[in-house]
């Protein structure tokens, strides 16, 4: 395991609208594991010990630059970047109305999100990874975060648990992300804490109570019975779980970074005027259960059809 030297840190790194204690005790940088590329073994050995992998430079940057170039496309034909600057820059509007988040169109009917996110490359790794056929999720979760605040903390588990447990994330960014642009943040070994959080663990965002009319109602308009957030204040983390937020240096366009579901993660705030965009999809073996709300050429996803009612 390496870990990058560390570079000089802005003087403030904010989630959520709140600055991070970025001393060495509570801030630091994710380790490289590209040494172990080819053995997946160790891989799996280290994915149980830290909860993720970081592989910078796992792509090909063509490949990552041509999907790019799809989003940015796409997000200025919808009028949603600066229109006195190069689409390519992914400058954000300067109306803030036209603020984007979480902007999954933009992969649909995609062939150059496909050929990252369901391409060779990532499915040879996963498939060495965990030994035989895999799939992914057909739903592809695409950020597109402009100024501002970043994702809460959260464990992906409480989105998708309807299947194996043995899935993983992948997030890959399509830009070089700087601190100030904000990308993601894991919290360090947080999987080995689950125990926990296991309430929280254990709730699933689109199950609710039949017999509470507020719940209904929400279920009704396909809407989140909760919002599946850990927590809205990712700076109290460190101090709480007793350990630090680590994240990229800089993230690269060509990086990889996968993780499994009870990792505590969130995101950094954007402090520019550059939208950071990024996918996360999901693989596991072929041979175990899926979550069916995200599988098919029409994924329920959270809307009315995959919420799951009981009596409380
Ligand atoms: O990119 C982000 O801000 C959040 C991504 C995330 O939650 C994930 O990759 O599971
Ligand atoms: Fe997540």
């Amino acid at each position: 395991m390496s870990s990058l030297t560390a570079p000089s840190l802005p003087t403030c790194l904010k989630a959520r609208g709140h600055a991070l204690d970025l001393s060495p005790e509570k801030f630091g940088f994710l380790a490289t594991y590209n040494d172990a590329l080819h053995d997946p073994e160790e891989l799996r050995r280290r994915l149980q010990e830290e909860g993720y992998l970081y592989l910078p430079g796992f792509f090909d940057r063509s490949l990552i630059e041509d999907a790019r170039r799809s989003l940015t496309d796409r997000l200025s034909a919808q009028g949603l970047l600066h229109p006195d600057r190069n689409p390519y820059d992914g400058i954000a509007h300067p109306d803030p109305a036209r603020r984007t988040v979480f902007k999954s169109d933009l992969t649909e009917n995609n062939e150059a999100i496909d050929r990252v996110v369901f391409g060779p490359e990532i499915f040879g790794f996963y498939e060495s990874f965990f030994g035989e056929a895999v799939r992914a999720f057909d739903f592809k979760w695409l950020r597109a975060i402009g100024p501002g605040l970043g994702t809460q903390a959260h464990c992906d588990w409480v989105y998708m648990s309807r299947g194996t447990p043995n899935l993983l994330t992948c997030w890959i960014p399509y830009a070089d992300v700087p601190l100030e642009v904000g990308g993601l943040m894991m919290l360090e070994r947080s999987h080995l804490q689950a125990a926990r959080i296991k309430n929280y663990l254990d709730s699933d965002v689109d199950a609710y109570c039949e017999n509470r009319p507020r719940d209904v109602a929400l279920a009704q308009e396909g809407k989140f019975i909760h919002q599946g957030w850990l927590s809205e204040r990712s700076d109290t983390l460190p101090a709480k779980f007793n350990t630090r937020w680590l994240t990229a240096p800089e993230w690269k366009m060509g990086d990889l970074l996968t993780f499994n579901m009870t990792m505590i993660h969130g995101s950094l705030d954007n402090q520019t005027d550059c939208i950071r965009l990024s996918s996360d999809t999901r693989y596991q073996r072929a041979s175990e259960p899926a979550d069916e709300r995200w599988i098919g050429a029409k994924p329920l996803g959270h809307s009315t059809a995959g919420k799951r009612g009981r009596i409380c």
